[in-house]
């Protein structure tokens, strides 16, 4: 396509004050985890009728899914077309058989990180739990062995090195958003602080 068409396109793709980067950045707090397969595991628990614990072979097991999104960072950078590999959230969930009154879900990660979403956007098409970023096994620097995945959320709900997700009736506020960060973080419509808490 002509370079102006093209142009518009990947623009339209970039949220409002986004710049769009040719690499995803590495941003975290605290210190990269060490990765143990012998000794890592992944437990879905709370409300739910089965809770359980797989280990990263079992994890690996799995049925697989790929997805290709963008990625907004609420500091102002997105990078577009990652192509992640993985498990659906969709089939954690039917694993664990949430109860009625399940709303929610805490993602809870290794040294104590944690975001929160409801169960409606994260049972969207395109989130899962991925361990493979263009085809190639996850960095440990990018959230490996294994990081949520929510392509329409800031991406401070992309939380790296999960180890447990906890299914709650009501909301917890994640690391960031217990800080001021908006908890619903829609990139489209810049909502990336708590009303009135943060203007810039
Ligand atoms: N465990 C954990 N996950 C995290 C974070 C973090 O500090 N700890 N930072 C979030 C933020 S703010 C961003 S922008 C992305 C960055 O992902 P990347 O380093 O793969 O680009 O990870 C998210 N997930
Ligand atoms: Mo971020």
């Amino acid at each position: 396509m002509p370079a102006e068409t093209e142009e518009a396109t990947s623009r339209s793709r970039i949220p409002p004050g986004q710049v769009d980067v040719q690499n995803l950045r590495v941003l975290h707090v605290g210190e990269i985890p060490e990765f143990d397969p012998e000794t890592w595991s992944f437990q879905p628990s709370g409300l739910v009728d089965n809770p359980f614990t797989l280990s990263w072979e079992e994890f690996q097991r799995l049925p697989a899914t790929e997805d290709v999104s963008d990625f907004h960072c609420v500091t102002g950078w997105s990078k577009l077309d990652n192509m992640w590999g993985g498990v659906s959230f969709r089939a954690i969930y039917k694993r664990a058989r949430p109860k009625e009154n399940a709303k929610y879900a805490t993602i809870i990660c290794e040294g104590g990180y944690t975001t929160s979403l409801p169960l409606k956007d994260l049972l969207d098409e395109g989130v899962m739990f991925a361990y493979k970023l263009e085809g190639r096994e996850l960095e440990p620097r990018y959230g490996g062995p294994l990081r949520l995945v929510v392509p329409k959320k800031y991406a401070y709900k992309s939380a790296k090195w999960v180890r447990a997700v906890k299914f709650t009736e009501f909301q917890e506020l994640g690391f960031w958003e217990s800080q001021g960060y908006s908890n619903t973080a829609d990139p489209w419509t810049e909502d990336r602080y708590m009303s009135g808490l943060r203007s810039e």
